[in-house]
């Protein structure tokens, strides 16, 4: 059977001229574990239109289509033209599951939640010629899955070919994720097994990794030992995680140790109201400071994430956000205007007080305000956020975040990764259209490694240090 995965880009991130970064970094790692699931005999390919043209004139005997919330239109318009030459499409992912009716006007079949018990019962119907509309996951469990299918993605075109998720969902309930409604009708965290994930490392080149899960510290156990595994590999990496989760050092600590080096952190709001209200209360601003420097003396670089148009927020939130994220000496921000993704439970209630302003799910971006604010116009929070990222990116407010740390080398890599994330678009874009990301990966490693903390032996083959902690874990010994 001939297969063809797609994950369609949003406008912007298809254009043959301007290609921002952000797009080229992650490749589809949905689509790739979909993939693991094929036979032998089976002839799959990975398309992700962010990175490469896609043709739709071919027609193999199945398309697989991953839909974002912000790609749903396009990915409609994809499933469309093939169905229409009688090529069977089956769609799932996040806006699929948000949205079934929506969906299934354009689909044969889709899949509901994560996939990986429901895509392969799916794949037996298909086979056997009578695939049903809709499968729904409900048995969860990633602890075995086979080996992602890498070989079908082209690691040229990504800056991090080398990303991986070892978890599903989150333990917390914020009214504004996309997690309720996907994980609905069972688990909504869990992970894989520790072995499994090692595993993967070590099929992956290189030195970096980037862990997309949405909290890699959100299951203590199955973190303490993945990291006490990984120690000894040489890698570097970035992760996500809560600000409760970080004050936890000694974890924190295995985590420098087995290489990171960067932390995506969502601060959110500073105002403890809004968080309890939007049902992250595990997030304590009284803690943000604290969080920060345990981060910042352990030589760990901060992505941090504020969200705009909480319900208590008024005019006073955008500058508030940025004197403070500068103050702190964070290294790089993305502000996102507060977006009911449909599904959720901040979507639900907006809907029942008729303050949903606009359906089209192309503004649904983060950077488009589509309800109604108690206090603030939707011009006032568009204008705001751009204003947000347009002072903490002036090269003055860099530097003066930067001076913040207390070693000059320690400034010196915060000027230079923030430089080479921002002010860099032109560059990144020619290197982009060149298909030489790989060529770059080695300055983003030193920038990352440029602090003098963790872990610093030279690097033994990660072979080694993994079969050395596969055996710490048949012997029970594992320090968790
Ligand atoms: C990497 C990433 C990106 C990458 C690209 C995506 C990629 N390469 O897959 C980049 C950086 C480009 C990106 C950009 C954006 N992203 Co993003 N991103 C992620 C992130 C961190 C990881 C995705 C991932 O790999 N997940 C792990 C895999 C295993 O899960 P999965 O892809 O969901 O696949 C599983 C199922 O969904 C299902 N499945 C998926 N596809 C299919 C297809 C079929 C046929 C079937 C049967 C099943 C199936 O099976 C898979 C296995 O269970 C997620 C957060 C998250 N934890 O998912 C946010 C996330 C997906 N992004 C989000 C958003 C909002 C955006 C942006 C709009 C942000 C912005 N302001 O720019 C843009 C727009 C992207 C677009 N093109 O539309 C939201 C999506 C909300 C929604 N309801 O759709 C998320 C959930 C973040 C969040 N917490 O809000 N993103």
């Amino acid at each position: 059977m001939r297969i063809k995965f797609i994950l369609p880009a949003l406008t912007e991130a298809n254009s043959d001229n301007w290609r921002p970064i952000k797009y080229s970094l992650f490749p589809p790692l949905g689509l790739a574990t979909l993939a693991s699931f094929l036979r032998e005999d089976d002839e799959a390919e990975i398309c992700d239109e962010h990175v490469e043209l896609l043709s739709i004139d071919d027609e193999p005997d199945l398309v697989a289509i991953e839909v974002y919330v912000t790609s749903a239109r396009r990915s409609f318009a994809i499933a469309d033209s093939y169905r229409r030459r009688g090529v069977p499409v089956v769609m799932g992912g996040l806006h699929v599951t948000a949205c079934p009716e929506e969906a299934l006007a354009h689909a044969d079949t889709i899949v509901l939640g994560p996939a990986e018990e429901a895509w392969p019962r799916f794949l037996d119907d298909f086979r056997r010629g009578y695939a049903q509309k809709i499968y729904q996951s409900t048995r969860r469990d990633i602890a075995e899955l086979p080996p992602m299918r890498r070989d079908l993605i082209n690691s040229r075109n990504y800056l991090v070919p080398n990303s991986l998720v070892v978890s599903r969902g989150c333990p917390h309930n914020c009214d504004f994720c996309y997690t309720d409604s996907f994980f609905q009708q069972g688990k909504r965290f869990y992970t894989c097994s520790v072995e499994w994930a090692l595993g993967e490392i070590e099929r992956m080149p290189g030195r970096h990794l980037f862990f997309l899960d949405d909290n890699i510290f959100a299951d203590r156990r199955f973190s303490s030992s993945l990291f006490h595994g990984m120690r000894g590999m040489g890698r570097i990496w970035q992760g996500a995680a809560t600000v409760r989760s970080i004050l936890d050092t000694e974890l924190l600590d295995v985590a420098v140790e087995a290489g990171l080096r960067s932390l995506f952190v969502g601060f959110e709001s500073l105002s403890q109201d809004a968080m309890l209200w939007h049902g992250k209360g595990h997030n304590l601003v009284s803690q943000y400071e604290e969080a920060i420097k345990a981060l910042h003396d352990r030589g760990v670089m901060i992505n941090a994430s504020f969200v705009y148009g909480m319900e208590e927020d008024d005019e006073t939130v955008f500058d508030t956000t940025v004197d403070w994220a500068i103050a702190m000496g964070l290294e790089t921000t993305t502000f996102h205007i507060l977006t009911p993704y449909p599904g959720t439970g901040l979507y639900q209630s907006l809907e029942a007080q008729g303050r949903i302003l606009n359906r089209d799910w192309d503004r649904y971006d983060t950077r488009h305000a589509v309800f109604a604010h108690p206090k603030m116009s939707t011009q006032t929070l568009e204008a705001g956020y751009w204003r947000s990222y347009k002072r903490f990116y002036k090269w003055s407010n860099i530097a003066r975040a930067a001076r913040t740390k207390d070693r000059s080398l320690a400034s010196l890599r915060h000027l230079l990764y923030v430089a080479g994330w921002k002010k860099c678009d032109p560059i990144w874009s020619a290197i982009i259209k060149l298909r030489q990301l790989d060529l770059a990966l080695p300055s983003l490693e030193r920038v990352l490694n440029g602090g003098d903390h963790g872990e610093r032996q030279p690097r033994r083959g990660p072979a080694t240090a993994t079969r050395r902690h596969r055996k710490k874990i048949i012997l029970g010994r594992t320090n968790t």
